[in-house]
């Protein structure tokens, strides 16, 4: 008898499983006959893509889908450096060749490589990208080569094919040598195709993916070729893109002076700029099976998910300063990122980040180009990019999850709802207003569709064996039997020091008895219900030596580009079970802390008086600022189109006025320009949370976009008092209301109003009085540590050896930036490596016992 609890428990925890499990199977179950639907919906995608391409714009580069016509390099109005993909050798016919055969059409995939054959050539005078000319154009030809090859003695309508693409890949490859004539063996980023790098030798950068994002092709050509120049001098681009690599971080920037391999840009994230250069360290290795790519993308895979990966989140830092953040964004090519993830075996970071992606997808239907880490827009345009659904693929593949043919399923739909176009699929250029471009790049098709089709089918219906390839970053079919014999083994071959031992069995965590739902769920509610809401707020918290401790604890601070402070917890990433539970108090102090403060939070409170009431609102990050005794009195009037995110149409009757627009659609910024445009003398924008209200809400300032050119004030009012304000304004057409800081519209108006004439604005009362205190000792000294950093600026003036453990902080609360810390502290000349090794990587411990003294 004494024994049944004991059982019982047992029973009970074997039930929950079960149940969790049965639970997550019925809510993402897709039937087969509703995934065949949608791969042969994903195949009539395709139809409907290349049949306009093909009927409209052939030979043209691409199809322009709102004007249905070709797009042509020089005859075209130019739109600047994105035209370098075009070379007027009909890029999206060689591009989309592969995918013929992915579904099937031997048929068209013979009379398309017959016309690629007869029509393309390469002998022009335009000035075109190597690296996507290398990866659209060559890998086209190549993987349409190797396939024709393969299916030939099986497919008559191939019988004919006899190596012509080759032919024409190994002209376009020649055409692209020149470009690694430079002294460090980095390629120019552009080439003229037929007069080579004649006239761009004034070019001086490149990007990383750019210069590391040719070796799969270029190998390729070698090796099916017989000319080993291709390969060789792909291999020493790769080699000097390892050497310049940060040695302490092992981390890359983004763009590089090609003549000194020295990095312009430091920045360093996963995405644009960089994205390929990984992907192909990786595949070079798979392909290649030449063991110092493996080794090097360890390397550098390790470096990223220490210092660039935060949870799902992906952000980039100073390639020199790798605990410092470079950027508050992130861009929607780093969704290529879960893929290769899979591919290395890291399954389970690989589903957060992808959680983290579809999160912000079903927030704004597509990925935009660029969103902030609490997944606001911030470059809203989407040219039907591959990324997620790549990643969504491979992590089908690697789960068997069904969710994944489910988050296919969405992206389908809202390629079908909002993109398809009678002549085509057309870009999005912007996710808030869903607004056509008249684009269809040509990764569209060798890559969105191709990725969506092969998600919903299965890969034994495939005409080739996918494991006897690897797919290029275009997804572009390369053999694996170009690998020198043996050379491709197993890992366990490599030769690699102790520390390579360590961080290679962090990497590759036994990731078999994975359930995806069980990581995503956490994600979901983290990501999900916390990105809706306001994020943490609290004063300036810069001083890395904080950021590290938080970090431990499983934190990480992130600084919007309004100088807010967000705050992320994830359990796994502290430093150790206790560390997690100290995150987890330290997040619960946080939350309230944010809940019951408006100044306190670092705003100013804004105020506007209606009536005989005053009400708090929230100021803007940009505009007039309202704080101080200055005040602004006028007539409220409604915008229309009252969401104010596009022109305002009735600017005659608000000119001169306070004008009112509701939030939502797009940016706090953006609707105060427009309103700015129509002659308003001050924005007013009322929250779209029904019933919201100062009172239960902690004020916040309206976030500003980084432009500097409104200069109207504005406010942000909860709902409620908005509704205040809009039933005066019936009740009195002539209201005339006043906006200022709420301390002085409170001092000037409740002093000399008749007593219970007016309604005193509530302050909000801590609702856990200890806490609060709790917290602010906390913050004083966060904020004395910070002070502290401050004062020890004029340390820095030393000379390289005696470079100070101390953080560097600019008298304006910005870290003092790379170029000029180095002129300062090296003004006798240091290398970049030497100044990496005096970098501060700050591990320095708060002098407080444990990290926050008293938590
Ligand atoms: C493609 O051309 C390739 O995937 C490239 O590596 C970067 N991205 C585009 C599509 O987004």
């Amino acid at each position: 008898m004494e024994r049944m609890p004991c059982y019982s428990i047992l029973l009970v925890f074997i039930f929950a499983i079960i149940y969790v499990k049965t639970d997550e199977e019925a809510s993402s179950h897709m039937s087969k006959a509703e995934r065949i639907s949608l791969r042969e919906e994903s195949r009539q995608m395709f139809y409907h893509a290349y049949d306009a391409y093909m009927d409209n714009a052939y030979p043209a580069d691409e199809l322009m889908p709102l004007s249905c016509k070709g797009r042509w390099r020089g005859v075209t109005p130019s739109r600047g450096d994105m035209d370098d993909v075009l070379g007027n050798f009909s890029l999206t016919l060689v591009d989309s060749l592969d995918t013929l055969v992915v579904m099937g059409d031997f048929a068209e995939f013979s009379r398309a490589i017959k016309l690629v054959i007869n029509d393309v050539t390469f002998d022009h005078d335009i000035v075109v990208s190597v690296f996507e000319t290398n990866i659209r154009m060559l890998g086209g030809l190549l993987s349409a080569h190797v396939l024709a090859e393969a299916l030939k003695g099986d497919v008559p309508a191939l019988e004919w094919y006899d190596g012509e693409l080759l032919a024409m890949a190994e002209d376009l490859g020649r055409r692209l040598l020149p470009a690694f004539n430079t002294s460090t063996g980095i390629p120019h980023g552009r080439i003229n195709l037929r007069h080579g790098i004649r006239g761009l030798s004034e070019s001086r950068e490149t990007c990383t993916a750019c210069a590391g994002t040719m070796i799969l092709e270029m190998a390729a050509l070698s090796r099916l070729s017989g000319n080993p120049v291709f390969e060789q001098k792909a291999h020493k681009a790769m080699d000097r893109l390892w050497k310049i690599r940060h040695r302490t971080s092992d981390l890359m920037g983004t763009v590089i002076n090609i003549h000194n391999g020295d990095w312009v840009r430091k920045d360093s994230g996963v995405g644009a700029g960089i994205d390929s250069y990984y992907e192909y360290c990786l595949k070079a290795y798979i392909l290649l099976g030449d063991e110092k790519y493996l080794a090097r993308f360890i390397r550098h895979y390790n470096a990223v998910m220490k210092y660039i990966s935060r949870g799902p989140i992906m952000l980039a830092v100073h390639m020199h300063r790798p605990h410092l953040q470079s950027r508050n964004f992130m861009d929607a090519l780093l969704a290529f990122w879960p893929g290769l993830q899979v591919l290395l075996g890291d399954v389970r970071p690989a589903v957060e980040t992808h959680e983290m992606l579809y999160q912000v997808m079903q927030r704004h239907t597509f990925i935009p180009e660029a969103f902030t880490s609490d997944f606001q827009v911030h470059w809203g345009q989407h040219p039907l990019r591959p990324e997620f659904l790549e990643s969504t693929y491979f992590l089908h593949r690697a789960t068997g999850d069904d969710h994944y043919l489910q988050v296919g399923k969405t992206v389908l739909r809202a390629l079908q709802a909002h993109t398809k176009v009678p002549c085509g699929y057309a870009a999005v250029n912007d996710v808030r207003t869903r607004v056509h471009e008249d684009r269809m790049d040509s990764f569209v098709i060798a890559e969105t569709f191709k990725y969506l089709y092969m998600l919903f089918g299965e890969d034994k219906d495939l005409p080739v064996k996918l494991e006897d390839y690897v797919l290029t970053t275009e997804a572009h079919f390369l053999p694996l039997s170009l690998a020198t014999d043996g050379k491709n083994g197993s890992y366990m071959t490599i030769k690699i020091d102790d520390e390579d031992e360590d961080k290679y069995k962090r990497t590759c965590p036994n990731t078999a008895s994975l359930v995806a739902e069980k990581v995503r769920q956490p994600m979901r509610q983290m990501l999900g219900s916390k990105a809706a809401r306001p994020p943490a707020r609290l004063r300036p918290l810069n001083d890395p030596r904080q950021i590290h401790a938080l970090s431990d604890m499983g934190i990480s601070v992130l600084t919007l580009p309004d100088g807010r402070v967000q705050l992320l917890y994830t359990v796994n990433t502290a430093k150790s079970a206790k560390d997690a539970a100290e995150g987890l108090n330290f997040m619960r102090e946080m939350s309230k802390f944010n809940s019951l403060s408006d100044t306190e939070n670092g705003v100013v409170a804004a105020g506007i008086k209606i009536n005989n009431k005053i009400f708090p609102a929230g100021p803007g990050h940009f505009g007039k600022d309202l704080t101080g005794s200055t005040m602004y009195s006028g007539t409220p009037a409604f915008a229309v189109p009252i969401d104010a995110c596009t022109a305002i149409e009735n600017s005659k009757d608000v000119a001169g006025k306070f004008v009112i627009a509701t939030r939502g659609d797009c940016t706090f910024a953006q609707k105060v320009r427009y309103l700015q445009e129509a002659g308003a003398t001050l924005a007013i924008i009322l929250d779209n949370v029904k019933s919201s209200s100062h009172e239960t809400t902690a004020l916040f300032a309206m976030s500003g976009d980084g432009k500097d050119d409104i200069e109207i004030p504005a406010i942000f009012l909860f709902s409620r008092e908005g509704l205040y304000l809009t039933a005066s304004m019936q009740e009195n057409p002539e209201l005339v209301v006043t906006v200022g800081e709420l301390r002085s519209l409170k001092q000037q108006f409740e002093v000399g109003c008749d007593n219970g004439n007016c309604e005193p604005v509530t302050d909000a009362v801590p609702s856990d009085k200890e806490s609060f205190d709790h917290l602010k000792k906390v913050l004083s000294q966060i904020v004395a540590q910070f002070e502290l950093s401050l004062s020890n600026e004029a340390t820095s003036q030393k000379s390289c050896s005696e470079e100070p453990k101390d953080l560097l902080v600019s008298k304006d609360n910005k870290f003092v930036n790379e170029e000029v810390r180095s002129q300062k502290a090296c003004t006798n000349g240091c290398d970049d490596d030497d100044r990496s090794s005096e970098t501060v990587d700050v591990h320095t411990t708060p002098p407080s016992t444990n990290k926050f003294g008293d938590i």
